[in-house]
């Protein structure tokens, strides 16, 4: 326990902190601004300041609870140390939703900190991922035990309480293992909620929370299944309309809905139907943001009342065009019949579409991947596609595997941000994988397709002038930050200080030049790209025919061109499958009332990954932003 000063009445003190990872400098990725709120963070505040107000230890001892994202705040050991000690000596950091890829940062931000004798306990996918399918703890984590930080695995909504009470009285166990029980989240008392002053700390006006956790799938990949469980656990209508609620009322109304797959959430309609009353009755203008899968088109009304709901974007996981490859990922439930089907579906109502794309699945090759990515510009009419290097997650079968089987794998876990090839390929070397990735943003984002992008938007009724920020945001992060779009932030901090335990800190002077020098790039090159964006956006809205622009990808599929499509014709799984939805199917492939597929046997998307006639439909789409409302490039 940290030594105590003086103090009138002792608090004790409780810091959240959710970790960022570090470049491959060994610098945190740090920004002035960050995309988004964590909902992990969100989460686990919540139920803390719930706890806070319950006066959990009673009267005589109050808690204080911070949160703070590393992504946008700089977290500073010693500033803990002292507050802790101010108040009395009692407290404890909560190390939040640590993904496998912020493990080694989260260590090193908890080593000064117990090295001063403050309590340390730390939860999120990495360790409940490891504990949920490895037989025994995994070297790293025990070597965090090692140090006296304690393991939180599972869920807080049912064990936050006796963990905080353990640390009252500075007993932390080594660990907490929640894994074998998954709470219901209908009715939490306290709901996921970050207060403005944290939201302010990110790009627009936006918060995350789950409506839902868990997905019925078993994709390979995948560590979802394996820590949240393959049954839909969902929050109750009226707990949604609460956090909607309070967030608009601190004037937050942008959206994130972490669920997976929210299709599959089992409660879509009522938590839709809920939605629209507030914002058609209630009047209160809230958007969103959600993730699908590829057959979510299917399911009756759910594309409507997406629409109704003030759905603004929709993230879907694609992952791949070879069924030969969502085969061997287990993924059945992507059938490339559908997709463009589904898409057009989407611009049907004007809501912009991202997809996310895997690469290096066993069939893949440099040239492949090239290919696919071709056929995807010309056939498929979607908006932003995001690439990431298919990883042994730790929590996922492939990673079970490979870990029992002996089979190499990067030790590092900083590289598991999917960015970072961390095992062997059957028909890529390393630097062919790793250059796959680096190239597949330059296929897919060149002029030619980031124009034809907007003229399909155009022609579909979507707001350009917000598609403009969220193209730039997904097609310039890589070229100018070398980092995925999801990491991505507005102005990159960097301290010297702020280096991995590991590497040596740099001199001033080499620093500092490297530093500038790259903010005065990064500067012309921003400036360059969003100039040419602009001009493109121009080009189109003065094109007195753009409201007509047709092309194959904006094309219902029938049956004719089915035979002539490069998507359907590719190779000869890609011919198997085709053959196999053309005899399924009740109707031939463009038929459009194909039955709903019982939710068993539907898709969903794991983030890593996690329609008739719409090409001449102008939808007349209310603006989805104030021009000078700050723009989310996710939301
Ligand atoms: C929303 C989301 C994001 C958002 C925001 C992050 C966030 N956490 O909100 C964004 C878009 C920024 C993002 C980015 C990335 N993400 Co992400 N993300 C998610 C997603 C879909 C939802 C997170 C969430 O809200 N979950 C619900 C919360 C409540 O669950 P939870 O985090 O497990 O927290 C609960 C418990 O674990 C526990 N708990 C957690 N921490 C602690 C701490 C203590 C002390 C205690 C007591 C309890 C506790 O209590 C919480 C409440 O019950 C998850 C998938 C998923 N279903 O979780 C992937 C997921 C977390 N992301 C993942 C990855 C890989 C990434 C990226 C690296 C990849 C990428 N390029 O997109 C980036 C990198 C982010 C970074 N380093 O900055 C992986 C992590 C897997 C792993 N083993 O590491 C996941 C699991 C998806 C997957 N593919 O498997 N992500
Ligand atoms: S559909 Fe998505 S969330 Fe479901 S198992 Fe597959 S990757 Fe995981």
């Amino acid at each position: 326990m940290l030594k105590q000063t003086q103090t009138a009445k002792p608090r004790f003190q409780l810091f959240l902190i959710k970790p960022s990872h570090y470049d491959d400098d060994g610098y945190v990725v740090q920004w002035m601004r960050s995309t988004m709120p964590s909902n992990s963070l969100a989460a686990v505040f919540s139920l803390a300041k719930g706890a806070a107000e319950r006066q959990l230890f009673g009267p005589d001892l109050p808690i204080d609870v911070y949160a703070m994202d590393e992504t946008n705040t700089r977290v500073r050991p010693r500033e803990i140390m002292r507050r802790i000690a101010d108040n009395g000596g009692l407290g404890l950091v909560g190390i939040i939703g640590v993904q496998s890829n912020e493990f080694p940062r989260a260590v090193d931000i908890a080593r000064p900190l117990r090295a001063a004798g403050v309590q340390v306990v730390m939860g999120g996918f990495h360790v409940s991922g490891c504990l949920a399918m490895l037989k025994e703890i995994p070297a790293d984590i025990k070597a965090a035990q090692e140090l006296g930080i304690s393991i939180y695995a599972g869920e807080a909504e049912e064990g936050l309480d006796e963990m905080l009470l353990d640390a009252q009285r500075g007993e932390l166990r080594p660990l907490y293992d929640h894994m074998k029980h998954l709470p219901d989240i209908g009715d939490v008392a306290s709901p996921p909620f970050l207060p403005l002053d944290f939201v302010r700390r990110t790009i627009g006006n936006v918060t995350s929370f789950d409506a839902g956790r868990g997905c019925p799938f078993q994709c390979s990949f995948c560590t979802i299944i394996n820590v949240q469980g393959r049954k839909s656990r969902y929050r109750s209508a009226d707990s949604v309309e609460q956090i909607l609620r309070m967030n608009y009322a601190q004037g937050v109304n942008r959206f994130f809905i972490t669920d997976d797959n929210f299709a599959r959430n089992k409660d879509w309609e009522a938590i839709y139907d809920r939605i629209i009353k507030l914002r058609e009755v209630d009047g209160m203008d809230i958007r969103f943001m959600i993730q699908v899968d590829t057959l979510c088109h299917k399911i009756e009304n759910f594309i409507d009342k997406s629409k109704r709901a003030g759905v603004s974007r929709v993230f879907i996981g694609l992952e791949n065009i070879n069924p030969a490859n969502l085969i061997a990922a287990k993924k059945r439930q992507n059938k490339i019949t559908e997709y463009r089907k589904m898409l057009l579906e989407w611009k049907r109502v004007g809501i912009i579409t991202y997809a996310g794309y895997i690469l290096g699945f066993p069939s893949d090759t440099p040239e492949s991947i090239r290919q696919d990515l071709e056929i995807i510009k010309k056939e498929l009419p979607l908006d932003m596609l995001e690439f990431f290097v298919l990883t042994p997650l730790p929590g996922s079968e492939d990673h079970k595997v490979l870990y029992e089987k002996g089979v190499w794998m990067d030790p590092d876990m900083n590289k598991y941000d999917v960015e970072h090839v961390v095992t062997a390929h059957p028909k890529m070397t390393q630097e062919e994988w790793e250059g796959a990735y680096q190239t597949a943003w330059g296929i897919y984002y060149t002029e030619d397709h980031l124009e034809t992008i907007i003229r399909r938007a155009y022609a579909s009724g979507i707001n350009i002038r917000s598609l403009m920020p969220v193209l730039f945001w997904f097609s310039s992060a890589v070229a100018i930050e070398d980092m995925h779009p999801l990491q991505w932030g507005i102005f990159r901090l960097k301290y010297r200080r702020d280096r991995r335990s590991d590497l040596p800190l740099e001199s001033p002077i080499t620093f500092y030049a490297r530093y500038a020098a790259d903010i005065v790039r990064k500067v012309v090159v921003v400036a360059k790209r969003w100039h040419h964006l602009k001009s493109i956006v121009r080009k189109v809205e003065a094109d007195p025919h753009a409201k007509l622009y047709k092309d194959e990808a904006l094309t219902a599929v029938v049956d004719e061109d089915a035979d002539h499509m490069e998507l359907y014709t590719q190779n000869e799984a890609a011919r198997v499958a085709v053959e196999r939805e053309r005899r399924v199917a009740a109707k031939p492939v463009n038929g459009n009332g194909a039955k709903t597929p019982a939710p068993a046997a539907q898709g969903a998307n794991g983030h890593q990954d996690n329609g008739h006639d719409a090409g001449h439909h102008v939808v007349d789409v209310p603006h989805a932003h104030d021009p000078n409302e700050p723009v989310s490039p996710l939301v």
